[in-house]
């Protein structure tokens, strides 16, 4: 009886629990969208270098501010890049950030390279939930990964990147 009577407690202090519980956090439509992990001769950064590159999507009808997000190649350390204050992504607009281990260089460069034989990559909300995440193997110079549609498609190689702009009709998108 006093088992039965734990376990009926248990149940009534779960459900009291579950009642206080704050609504899930609302999925932001942030997206990894296209990828360039051995950029050659494709893009340059500002500084005229041929630079590795990532390009995020804003699937939300409202301008985000970047500050506070993180972007990492480390399955074991999501939190490697804090993104800094200044960065902002229009509504239905992408950001390139430039993954060439020169933080120095300004507010939309990365403290690490990636690499074309096979990495992850993963972008974290400030409040520290995976929102999206990504894994190649083989990247070919000068070629991407992007999304289609937008943000919201799964990732195929592209041998027509669209660095800083939306993926569009490129590579047999919609
Ligand atoms: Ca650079
Ligand atoms: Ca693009």
């Amino acid at each position: 009886m006093k088992i039965q009577f734990a376990m009926a407690s248990i149940a009534s202090l779960s459900i009291a629990v579950a009642s206080c519980e704050p609504d899930p956090p609302k999925e932001v439509k942030l997206h990894l969208n296209e990828i360039m992990p051995s950029n050659q001769f494709a893009h340059a950064d500002e500084h005229g270098e041929y630079d590795d590159w990532l390009e995020l999507y804003n699937g939300e009808s409202e301008e985000i501010d970047l500050e506070g997000y993180y972007v990492s190649d480390s399955s074991s350390d999501y939190f490697k890049r804090r993104l800094p204050a200044g960065l902002k992504i229009a509504a239905d607009g992408v950001l390139l950030l430039w993954a060439d281990g020169s933080i120095d260089q300004g507010i939309n460069h990365l403290p690490f390279k990636l690499n074309a034989t096979g990495e992850d990559l993963y972008l974290t909300s400030p409040d520290g939930d995976l929102i999206d995440s990504y894994q190649w193997t083989n990247a070919f110079g000068d070629q991407s990964f992007a999304r289609f549609p937008d943000g919201s498609g799964d990732f195929a190689l592209c041998a027509y990147p669209t660095p800083d702009q939306k993926n569009g009709a490129a590579c047999g998108g919609q």
